[in-house]
């Protein structure tokens, strides 16, 4: 069904034959998590390249594609016999290693190779139900984590500990595993966006930002929440209070035929208002499916519109160095009227005091 659509985009393009190397687009085509490369031409005969290793769970999972066992010096080669079987012109690719790409185009003088993975975006950026369903999931998935993280936190405990707790609740609730690695800034490592996880032990006083992701059947969830630890000064509270204030503001904003820079400006508006826009250092939100970052983009630069299907997160910020940073963020699936969340947690000043 979807090489079915590919192939149509593709003839819309007058590209003869796509290479797809992102291993999230070939698991999307193909089924697989095994293959490197997926050939797919118009003639609707997928050839997927699997390095030996990778053969044997390649050929069952990836139904309806031949699938090549290769060794390493062997690519170029079987690719260039590939482009000559159906004499290749306009050759699409998405994301070549350089050293495939120079050889190719150093072999296969007769093709012109252009690297568009816009016609793979078309159609992976609009989730179908099925997707919506393992996305919800994964949502799911990543809620179980971040409770488990508000139920150890406490002062003394440190952040290794925390991302344990979570990382066990999660795959015993079903996670195959992390979207990405948790992040927990704490204390005066709040004000770093992408934080990591230390052996910092949790303070009375501090913020507490956790990111955190579960992944389930190859697809990703995104939830974010900043906890303190005691009573917030009054400070913490303003900060905190207008983050909350823009993520509603931008949410009730997200529906189809939204702009994502005019989301991204919902939102930073508000912020603007308080005086912290430069505190805010990043865009509003990226979709997310099979990848954890991935169109459309929801930033002061976004040329993408939503629509129904579109899977994206919500996520506005403010880090203010020296005084610590907050940041809210929720996965929602775009529906005509708005959007439907598929992460939830609590988000109120009051809940997340700890
Ligand atoms: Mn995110």
């Amino acid at each position: 069904m979807r090489l079915r659509r590919l192939v149509e985009l593709m003839e819309r393009e007058r590209i003869d034959v796509y290479i797809i190397s992102q291993k999230s687009s070939i698991y999307y085509y193909s089924g697989t998590t095994g293959g490197t490369f997926l050939l797919v031409n118009l003639d609707f005969e997928p050839l997927l390249l699997a390095p030996k290793v990778d053969y044997t769970i390649s050929l069952e999972q990836a139904k309806g594609c031949r699938v090549y066992p290769y060794k390493r010096d062997q690519i170029l080669e079987i690719i260039e016999s590939e482009l000559k079987k159906i004499n290749a012109r306009v050759i699409g690719f998405d994301d070549l290693p350089i050293e495939v790409y120079k050889g190719l185009n150093e072999r296969y003088k007769e093709g012109e190779f252009i690297n568009t993975s816009k016609i793979i975006w078309e159609m992976r950026k609009i989730k179908d139900p099925q997707e919506e369903a393992l996305m919800r999931r994964a949502g799911e998935l990543a809620s179980i984590g971040m409770n488990s993280i508000m139920e150890s936190l406490r002062e003394g405990v440190r952040e290794f500990e925390l991302a344990a707790e979570a990382v066990h609740s999660m795959m015993r609730a079903g996670a195959e595993g992390l979207a990405f690695p948790i992040s927990i800034a704490s204390g005066p490592r709040s004000v770093y966006p992408h934080a990591g996880v230390t052996d910092r032990e949790i303070k009375r006083g501090d913020f507490v930002t956790v990111d955190l992701g579960a992944s389930y059947k190859e697809y990703k969830s995104d939830l974010t929440r900043t906890f303190i630890v005691g009573r917030p000064t009054k400070e913490k509270a303003e900060i905190y209070e207008t983050v909350l204030k823009a993520k509603e503001a931008a949410m009730m904003e997200f529906k189809e035929g939204a702009k994502g820079r005019d989301l991204d400006k919902t939102a930073r508006d508000i912020i603007d208002k308080e005086g912290s826009s430069e505190y805010f250092v990043h865009s509003l939100g990226h979709g997310v499916g099979l990848d954890i970052h991935e169109p459309p983009s929801l930033s002061e630069i976004s040329e993408d519109t939503l629509t129904s299907g579109n899977i994206v997160t919500c996520e506005p910020g403010i880090y203010i160095p020296g005084k610590g940073g907050v940041r809210i963020e929720d996965t929602v699936l775009v529906g005509r009227g708005g959007a439907e969340r598929l992460t939830r947690f609590v988000e109120s000043l009051d809940e997340v005091c700890i």
